[in-house]
Formats: C-alpha cells, structure tokens, sequence
C-alpha cells in the first residue's frame, strides 16, 4: 500500500513538474480552453502546524494540526444566469487530510494512517506497532482537495516515549546499547535530556545507579 502512495507521490509530482515545463514552453502557442480553464489543479492550502504525542501509556499517538486556510464552506452559484436570483451550492476547497507517519529512525516506510474529512483537527494514531522497538516516529499531515490535488505535508516534530527509563535508543530494551549513550552524556554542560533520569540538570552517577537499576529490562518479554 504504501508502495503505491509513494508512486502516486511521484506521478503527481511528475504531473507538477510538466504542467510546469508545458506552461513555460507552449504558453504562447496554446490557448487555455474552457475546459482546462475549469479544471482545478490547485492544491490547498497546507495546514497550519501539527502536533504528536503519545498518550498515556504509549500505546496511541494523538495527532493534531491547524486546519488549511482553504478549509471553510463557500457558496458558489451553479449557473451564470443571475437574473432570477441563481442558485448556489456549498463547496469547500478541502475534501480532506491525509495523516502520514514514518519511523524517525529512517527504517520503514512513509504511510498514510488515516484520513479525516474537512473541518477535523486531530486524529488519534492507534496503528502504532509496540513490538516494533522504536519508539520515535514524524507525523506529517497534507490538504486534499475534491480532485485530489495534495497540499505540501507539514511535519510534526520528533515525538518520542520512553516506555523503559534507562531505554535511550527507544528500543524497547535497556542493555549495553543504552549505556553508551549514556556515557557520551555523562558529565557534559550539553546533554540530552533523556539521559538525566531524574531531571537535576545534569548527568551524574545519581542518573547511572537509576539507569542500572533498570539494566536487563526488556518491554517485549
Ligand atoms: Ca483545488
Ligand atoms: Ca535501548
Ligand atoms: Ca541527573
């Protein structure tokens, strides 16, 4: 499935790329018909911002963005014969949000995980595979119009759970691996804060007896 978002992705790039070079190159031979002149290849507005968490207990992740400016209902007449007083119907440029997530570790694929219609803010991702070991995804978020023109995504930022202390490479293990991190945060003015496990402001050996106590721990056995 996500084979074929992909390649979808391409072709619709591809599709950008040549509307693009036939608007340079044959601009002044070719008159834009009617038709063509309806068509809509614009996509929407992107949306706002987006956010990701995981909820409690790490099993689920809410994701939420700002809706696309483009996502409001308009009326717009159904006919050109304004003497009667027309007619209207209700259109939105947005049809709906595509939400995306792919593994901050790079393994994997980009995949839609759901899709919400107009108007909707959040999404809650409960597709998350726990057994999978990493717990640090990217959520990206695109607009999508009647046609199915797609908007930029917009990316969350990185969102982690620490579902094991100690576990600083979110493998769902706390072993050896874990310790080297560690060690390269041990002492240093800049840290990662993951590695100040009870959060002083600094990585000392109080953090390495909390990391030890853990050591062995595996969430999957
Ligand atoms: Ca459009
Ligand atoms: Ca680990
Ligand atoms: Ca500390």
């Amino acid at each position: 499935m996500s084979k074929g978002i992909k390649g979808a992705i391409a072709s619709l790039a591809l599709l950008g790329l040549g509307v693009f070079l036939g608007a340079s190159s044959a601009a002044a031979q070719v008159t834009v018909s009617e038709s063509a002149a309806d068509t809509d290849d614009l996509a929407p507005s992107p949306v706002g911002g987006v956010q990701a968490e995981f909820n409690e207990g790490g099993r689920s992740i809410t994701v939420s963005w700002s809706l696309s400016v483009d996502d409001a209902v308009r009326q717009v007449p159904t006919s050109s014969d304004f003497t009667t007083g027309g007619t209207f119907k209700e259109v939105n440029e947005v049809e709906q949000y595509n939400i995306w997530r792919r593994l901050a570790d790079g393994s994997g694929t980009l995949a839609i995980v759901g899709t919400v219609g107009a108007g909707v803010t959040s999404l809650v991702d409960a597709s998350i595979n726990v057994s999978q070991g990493s717990r640090r995804y990217f959520y990206m978020v695109s607009v999508v119009d009647e046609t199915g023109n797609e908007s930029a995504p917009i990316e969350s930022a990185e969102v982690r759970n620490m579902l094991l202390l100690g576990d600083f490479d979110y493998n769902g293990k706390v072993n050896l691996l874990d310790y080297g991190i560690f060690q390269r945060n041990f002492g240093q003015a800049e840290f990662d804060p993951v590695t100040d496990l009870d959060g002083n402001g600094m990585v000392d050996l109080d953090d390495f007896f909390l990391w030890a106590d853990n050591l062995g721990a595996n969430l999957y056995e």
